[in-house]
């Protein structure tokens, strides 16, 4: 999102310097002509550098409906999307009535029978004009406000895919995300809601660290934590839970399978994959107990064993989610296939 704000002041400021290089016409004309002239010329002038200014401000601005739902929670957190509508409706309206103010004083300025009338009707759209932009001032700290405040939301390229990580704290679902980008380390702790998010990345694909969010049973969640899983999940359905059986989390192996079944029923998602982690502090009849057991709770997802502090499985899990990445992909493509087709 590229924003395009300025402040009244510097608007103005563009504007009438703009108005003060308008250049007097040379042709033999009256001085009274010459100066009906100039002065149409600089209203323009005026006109048109704040049109252009306020339409590139309006324009660089997302359409609330339009934004992705994530998005569009995330920037409920941060921002009154209502007076962020108004300010963006208050900057239309006054792109048009500048439109309006110039008409009307240019009619005014060619009916002018002196140049003392021509003055004074310059000065006294000068005079409109910068009390409609001073007017815009409270709207535009505010889209100064949303702009500084959207620097800060994560970067989350929507068309690329995108897995999330969820499972109780200390399961190691942060270990397991640095294990898998360690080659091409971009991880960056971004606020969400009252949490934050932590992006890695592997190639193009989107791996979402979930601190505090997908981290407990939604009736244990409040308010804000609910609507932040809400918001996840309309970024992707790609999740992948991480269990953690060595009992080291403080959770045992049912606490955890039925934080996944909460989750997925409340949040209608379907685990991508089942991720054992700390796979070194398991004996080999453990983890065929454990596996006996996810694969019969939840028998169409596939569990893999890894340790993210050893470093095991994870070349094969990395493999796995760039197998997946794929059938995510291949949807947007075909979507514009068909359209290109229409
Ligand atoms: N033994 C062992 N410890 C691990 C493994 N992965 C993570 N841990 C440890 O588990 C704790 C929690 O890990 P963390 O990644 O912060 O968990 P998160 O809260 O789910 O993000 C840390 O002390 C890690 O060092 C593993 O594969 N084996
Ligand atoms: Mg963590």
């Amino acid at each position: 999102m590229q924003f395009f704000i300025k402040s009244s002041q510097e608007l103005l400021d563009k504007a009438f310097r703009r108005a003060k290089n308008v250049k007097e016409s040379s042709s033999h004309k009256t001085i009274k002509e010459k100066l009906q002239e100039k002065a149409l010329n600089k209203i323009s002038t005026i006109d048109n550098v704040l049109y252009d200014e306020l339409n590139k401000i309006i324009r660089s601005y997302p359409i609330f409906e339009e934004l992705n739902p994530f998005y569009q929670q995330l920037f409920r957190e941060y921002i009154f999307v209502k007076a962020y509508k108004r300010s963006l409706r208050n900057l239309s309206w006054t792109r048009k009535k500048i439109r309006e103010l110039s008409t009307y004083y240019k009619k005014k300025i060619k009916n002018a029978s002196t140049t003392s009338q021509i003055s004074n009707w310059l000065k006294a759209y000068y005079g409109r004009i910068s009390s409609l932009i001073y007017d815009l001032e409270k709207d535009l700290n505010l889209l100064f406000e949303v702009k500084r405040i959207w620097q800060k939301f994560p970067v989350i390229d929507t068309s690329k895919p995108i897995f999330v990580f969820a499972g109780y704290p200390n399961v190691g679902k942060s270990s397991l995300i640095n294990a898998l980008t360690s080659a091409n380390i971009e991880i960056a702790p971004y606020p969400f809601t009252t949490k934050h998010l932590n992006i890695g990345k592997i190639d193009d694909i989107v791996l979402v660290d979930t601190p505090g969010i997908l981290e407990k049973r939604i009736n244990k969640m409040n308010d804000v934590e609910k609507r932040a899983a809400i918001a996840l999940t309309y970024l992707t359905k790609n999740i992948i839970f991480v269990f953690d059986p060595s009992l080291s989390s403080g959770y045992d192996l049912f606490q955890q399978i039925d934080l996944l079944k909460d989750l997925t029923q409340q949040i209608s998602f379907k685990p991508l994959l089942l991720v054992v982690n700390k796979e070194d502090l398991l004996c080999d009849d453990e983890k065929k107990k454990v596996k006996e057991i996810l694969e019969k709770e939840f028998p169409s997802s596939e569990v893999v064993f890894v340790s993210a502090l050893k470093g095991q499985g994870i070349k094969d899990l990395k493999d796995k989610i760039i197998n997946l990445s794929y059938k995510t992909r291949s949807l947007p493509s075909m979507r514009l296939r068909r359209e290109l087709n229409e």
